[in-house]
């Protein structure tokens, strides 16, 4: 029954134009002995060899994996090392899918994309986040890093081989907090904007930097010491001010802390000095022939007590009885 329902899926593709075929094989057992895991294998390869031979030219197979849920004691295709087995029996137009979702905790999820791609059986993603077990959140809201990396992988292998992989890019997330739409549009952009940062990255001079070993030791230094420059230039922008305002003459504050001096003073490069900027700069002005000036530091913090005084007496009337 469960191949005759596959093998009308096929045909339903075939008639939609949809290349892709990606059925999800919930199949396993709770507990010990209740299943006979080699003879449920062997199912496994005849049923996907029929399937395989029922493909129209062009078509793909995709066998997707899941260590776990919604069986608990073991699945039929627990890894991608399952599925690769079972696609490489079934025939050659079947290929793995990867649902970010369906790993152990720590998994290295770009080393099975690279195994997979070096060994030209990727077909597909199926795109999703998770914390705790398959919990199907929105792509990149927990590890965006870990989509980053995924991207990385085949960035380098296409630069590598002057190809383009023919990978599905495929989404499969469940949401009961979010509006669906909401999430796939965040989704959509996620893997848009993470899909770009693994595009910017110089392959070619990463090679170098590999094959030199400078890489691991170097990015960590280099980012170390543009931390201590910037810490350093804030330490004697701040110095150079505190001296400002110790030479200028009393009871004008508005000539004493003139932030532009700082500023220029501190700018060998704009990023280190925009916090001093914002913290010493004075504006002055005339209300109702009444001279005033604010700092605008001083006035950023009243704004932030509050709000967090606002925030406490919402607080306080909301959850106090
Ligand atoms: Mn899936």
């Amino acid at each position: 029954m469960a191949i005759d329902h596959i093998l009308e899926c096929v045909a339903i593709a075939e008639a939609l134009h949809s290349r892709d075929v990606s059925p999800w094989f919930a199949d396993g057992s709770n507990y010990p002995g209740t299943q006979n895991i080699r003879k449920r294998l062997r199912f496994f390869e005849e049923g996907l060899k029929e399937i395989h031979a029922s493909l129209k030219p062009g078509q793909r197979l995709l066998v997707e994996y899941k260590p776990f849920e919604p069986a608990f004691y073991h699945t039929d295709i627990a890894d991608w090392g399952m599925a690769y087995l079972l696609a490489k029996h079934a025939g050659p137009q079947t290929l793995v899918l990867v649902d970010t979702g369906h790993h152990y905790q720590a998994q290295n999820i770009e080393q099975i994309v690279a195994w997979l791609l070096h060994h030209q059986m990727i077909g597909g993603f199926h795109f999703n986040d998770r914390r705790y077990a398959d919990d199907d959140l929105t792509l990149g809201s927990i590890d965006p890093y870990q989509v980053f990396r995924i991207f990385h992988e085949i960035r380098m292998y296409e630069w590598e081989n002057d190809v383009t992989a023919d990978i599905a890019y495929m989404v499969d997330q469940s949401h009961n907090l979010k509006h669906k739409m909401e999430a796939m549009i965040q989704t959509a952009c996620t893997a848009q904007e993470l899909y770009a940062r693994a595009a910017l990255v110089d392959h070619g001079r990463l090679a170098k930097l590999v094959a030199a070993g400078v890489l691991a030791g170097g990015r960590g230094t280099d980012i170390a010491r543009r931390v201590l420059d910037g810490c350093e230039a804030h330490r004697e922008g701040m110095e150079s001010c505190q001296g400002l305002a110790r030479r200028s003459p009393p009871g004008f504050p508005g000539k004493r802390l003139r932030g532009a001096r700082c500023g220029r003073e501190a700018s060998a490069e704009p990023w280190r000095n925009g916090e001093l900027r914002l913290r010493m700069r004075l504006r002055r002005g005339r209300i109702g022939g009444l001279a005033w000036h604010f700092r605008g530091d001083v006035l950023v913090g009243f704004l932030v007590q509050l709000f967090h005084l606002g925030e406490f007496l919402l607080g306080a009337g909301r959850f106090v009885p």
